[in-house]
């Protein structure tokens, strides 16, 4: 009919097909949230899996399609692009023993993407997360709120994971509140975090979760990452991690105007200028639509602050290493 609006299916482009890579590949097509291109430097590792993917879909019901690549010009107009692109931690190891290695990823990938796909949503997932995606901005010259971080949704979900477990509640009704860098110097806000609305620190007066056990869940939280690496210890967490960062594609794809915790380019809130830091941002079709500033009370503040300091200190090692950065 005359007019008629040809929806054409979109396409995720997935750089990095490891671990969450292949994860990323699986969730996309199971939600047929468009055409999978799935990159990889190994070439074969993103057509296996594409073609494994694929050929699941009889059995799933899906009909994204799936392709592996190895050439960038396969990404050419991706609505989404999704960066697991590196080297992940082995026991032992810090997120910020990863930087070298990964900057220079970071900045073949950037490159990859302004030339093939600089209209696309960019989700960065390498660690050090934080210095990654602020590089990535940078390398890629996407506008900033084009290119976020995933983390705040990986950590909220362990958060509200422990917290349902503890209390034998639904997933559902519990919400987590956290700010700031990825690991370590994360911030949990236990005022604003809730089951079925009623803040944690309530929870608590209620006497339905001890003090202790609270502070035990924040800091389980915050060792998240080293927890699944330390069980594992071939890599680091990938499941989590996945569906966190279609969580945060989806809202940009469907226009979903979810508030989602995501490292994202700060240009005054919070303090902060020009730093990529978790905090809660509205997500729909325009990117990081807003950033939606709490105000923090003086321990957060502190906490907050230094997490930002620690995510500078990346930030300063990354110009160390490329100073066109
Ligand atoms: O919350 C978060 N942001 C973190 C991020 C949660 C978990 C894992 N985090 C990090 O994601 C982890 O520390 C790594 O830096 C990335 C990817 O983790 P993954 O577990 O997927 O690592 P894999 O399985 O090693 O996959 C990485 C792939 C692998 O197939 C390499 O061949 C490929 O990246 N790779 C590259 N692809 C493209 N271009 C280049 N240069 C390249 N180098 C390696």
């Amino acid at each position: 009919a005359v007019g008629m609006r040809l929806m054409a299916r979109k396409k995720i482009a997935l750089i990095g097909a490891g671990q969450i890579g292949g994860t990323l590949a699986l969730l996309t097509a199971q939600k047929e949230l468009g055409d999978v291109v799935l990159f990889d430097v190994v070439d074969g590792v993103p057509q296996g899996k594409a073609l494994d993917i694929a050929q699941s879909a009889p059995a799933q019901g899906f009909d994204s399609t799936l392709k592996g690549t190895s050439e960038y010009k396969d990404i050419e107009g991706a609505d989404v692009v999704i960066v697991t692109a590196g080297v992940p931690r082995k026991p032992g190891m810090s997120r910020d023993d990863l930087l070298e290695i990964n900057l220079k990823v970071m900045e073949q990938v950037g490159a990859g993407i302004a030339k093939y796909a600089p209209d696309a949503f960019v989700i960065c997932i390498t660690n050090p997360l934080d210095a990654m995606v602020w590089a990535l901005q940078k390398f890629s010259g996407l506008p900033a709120n084009k290119v976020i971080g995933m983390a705040g949704v990986l950590d909220s979900s362990r958060f509200v994971h422990f917290i349902a477990e503890e209390l034998g509640v639904s997933v559902q009704d519990v919400n987590a509140f956290v700010l700031g860098g990825h690991g370590d110097t994360m911030v949990p806000l236990t005022r604003y975090s809730t089951v079925a609305g009623i803040p944690l620190t309530d929870i608590v007066k209620m006497g339905w979760m001890s003090k202790e056990k609270l502070e035990e869940i924040v800091q389980r939280t915050r060792d998240g990452g080293a927890e699944i690496v330390g069980l594992l210890k071939t890599g680091s967490a990938f499941y989590a991690p996945a569906a966190s960062a279609i969580a945060m594609a989806e809202s940009y794809l469907k226009d979903k105007k979810r508030v989602l915790p995501s490292a994202v380019q700060l240009n005054g809130e919070y303090g902060v200028k020009g730093t990529y830091v978790g905090v809660p941002v509205i997500i729909g079709a325009g990117g990081a639509e807003k950033v939606v500033e709490i105000a923090l009370n003086s321990s957060e503040q502190k906490a907050f602050d230094k997490s930002v300091g620690a995510v500078e200190g990346l930030i300063e090692a990354c110009k160390k290493i490329q100073p066109k950065l």
